[in-house]
């Protein structure tokens, strides 16, 4: 996490840089904009009513033994 050397950058900003070029700024022009901080922070193809959900099933499945459709009917009955 930390560089060896002062003047080295730390790898989990090398990371951030990358991510930032290739996924944030989508119109290559150096900054985030409104619309791409928007899409960053809630993107159009991400469900989050459904990622939540199956992070709570995961959660409540305490031995992962159970199907996901007998998790979901238990939360129903
Ligand atoms: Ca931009």
């Amino acid at each position: 996490m930390y560089p060896e050397r002062e003047d080295e950058e730390p790898e989990w900003v090398q990371t951030e840089r990358e991510h930032f070029t290739k996924w944030r700024d989508l119109n290559k022009d150096g900054k985030m904009d409104k619309d791409e901080v928007r899409h960053w922070i809630m993107p159009d193809d991400y469900d989050h009513a459904q990622a939540e959900s199956k992070h709570l099933i995961y959660e409540a499945d305490t031995d992962k033994v159970r199907s996901k459709k007998q998790m979901e009917s238990s939360f129903l009955w």
